[in-house]
């Protein structure tokens, strides 16, 4: 650790970068779930001031096991044109996420949307020649282009939140398989399109419709013709909202080919799956749409509390619907050292097609909350950004941490009930700081 001496602030993120399971265990000593919630003292306490260089003023109310543990492994030499600054957890499907500090922006720039593919996207594509199936349960069946889309259907432009149904997987306990997202698996870009539902309405939905059935143009990573990586829905109720697009522009260019060019949709407020890029073909459907990535373990949760790690039966599993209530700081940015006594803090909410009523942050590991400044969102789906300042009574280490509200009176918790694939965690962001006076 000779080099935590010289670097005293940084030494600490530098421990838990290295190996975060063995960084905790000798800062608080091992503690095995599910009691995490034991307090830092004694040994702990010293090592850990003792890494920092530095006080923790507020380490009477520190919970051990909860130290920023999982920083993703980027694989730093992938490079997506067009992209910036994301971290790659997987190249073979394309899977990247946004560091929080970088969805800074009200409106996510293209260039820091995550990318969530679970095959092979399609090259060569033509967006002129491009065509999009309405069929199955509808009066009028069609086959639009996307100048017909255009010409026949009123364009607009909404900010609309997409999260991955994975986001936060990363902080599961036992371990979820899948993309180990953290935080940045969401965004809110500007949509430009039309709306779901004017197209439905115009194509006629018959009575006996149930569900949606979305198809894309990706392919399965086996190669294998005829195999498709992913195809989800939505109820019919859902699908007529007027806040869904089916969307040929983000922030005012053509779609990025990683986000579904040239054609998508966005579902905000839904868990992501549901917006199928390169989209080719919407089936209505008179029952729940069972293709890939709809049945077994996918994108379902169990319906009753299970224990962590405990094997459930595929019958006791449900469709995640709305995405919960969640809230991200953009600033400042984690494992940071930020100088003076009083910082700007700043970030989003949303959940799922609710409000965000309040917005919370505390320096004290939870102990005392400030409300936050929110702004109004600038249109359903899109998330709502908070503002605040917070003041340091003393140098040291500290967590911000946010907590968000919805208009139902919903709050996000401080520990998420696990789950075998490890969905929905929307429990509090926390960004850690050292303050040098
Ligand atoms: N055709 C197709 N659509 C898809 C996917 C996919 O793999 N293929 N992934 C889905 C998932 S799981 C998510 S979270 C969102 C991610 O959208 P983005 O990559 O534009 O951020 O796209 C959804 N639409
Ligand atoms: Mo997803």
């Amino acid at each position: 650790m000779a080099k935590d001496k010289k670097n005293p602030s940084r030494g600490i993120f530098e421990f838990y970068e290295k190996n975060p399971e063995s960084a905790d265990n000798r800062v608080f000593g091992r503690v095995s779930f599910p009691d995490r919630r034991v307090f830092l003292k004694g040994a702990g306490l010293a090592t850990m001031a003792a890494v920092l260089g530095g006080a923790i003023p507020f380490h009477r109310n520190m919970p051990a096991g909860l130290m920023p543990a999982a920083f993703a492994e980027g694989l730093d030499d992938v490079v997506i044109e067009g992209k910036e600054g994301l971290t790659v957890l997987n190249d073979r499907p394309m899977n990247a996420e946004t560091p929080p500090h970088l969805l800074n922006d009200d409106i996510t720039p293209t260039a820091r949307h995550f990318i969530r593919n679970n095959g092979i996207p399609p090259t060569d594509v033509n967006p002129d020649a491009w065509k999009l199936t309405i069929d199955g349960l509808v009066d009028k069946p069609m086959t639009l282009t996307i100048a017909d889309l255009k010409k026949n259907f009123e364009v607009i432009e909404q900010q609309l939140v997409l999260e991955c149904g994975g986001n936060g997987r990363a902080f599961f306990e036992p371990k979820a398989t899948g993309n180990q997202w953290t935080y940045g698996a969401v965004g809110c870009s500007a949509w430009t399109g039309v709306r779901l539902a004017d197209v439905l309405k115009a194509a006629g939905v018959k009575d006996n419709a149930v569900y949606t059935a979305h198809y894309g143009a990706d392919k399965d990573l086996s190669g294998k013709e005829g195999k498709i990586p992913i195809s989800r829905g939505v109820p019919i109720a859902k699908a007529m909202g007027s806040e869904n697009l089916i969307a040929f522009a983000q922030n005012g260019e053509a779609l990025h080919p990683m986000n579904g060019a040239p054609l998508r949709l966005v579902v905000p407020g839904w868990p992501g799956s549901c917006s199928q890029k390169w989209l080719t073909q919407i089936q209505i459907r008179d029952q729940i749409h069972d293709g890939p990535k709809m049945t077994g373990t996918s994108y379902r949760v169990p319906n009753r509390p299970v224990a962590p790690g405990e094997k459930v039966d595929e019958k006791d599993f449900e469709i995640i619907e709305r995405m919960p209530v969640k809230s991200l700081i953009t600033s400042p940015q984690t494992n940071t050292t930020v100088s003076g006594s009083e910082i700007s803090v700043r970030g989003h909410a949303w959940s799922g097609d609710r409000k965000i009523e309040k917005v919370q942050v505390s320096i004290d590991f939870g102990a005392t909350w400030k409300d936050a400044d929110l702004a109004a969102p600038a249109n359903e789906g899109a998330w709502q950004t908070f503002t605040t300042k917070v003041k340091f009574p003393q140098p040291g280490y500290y967590e911000i941490w946010a907590k968000a509200t919805d208009d139902q009176g919903i709050s996000q918790p401080f520990a998420i009930a696990w789950n075998p694939k490890g969905y929905l965690n929307n429990t509090f962001h926390r960004v850690a700081l050292v303050v040098n006076g």
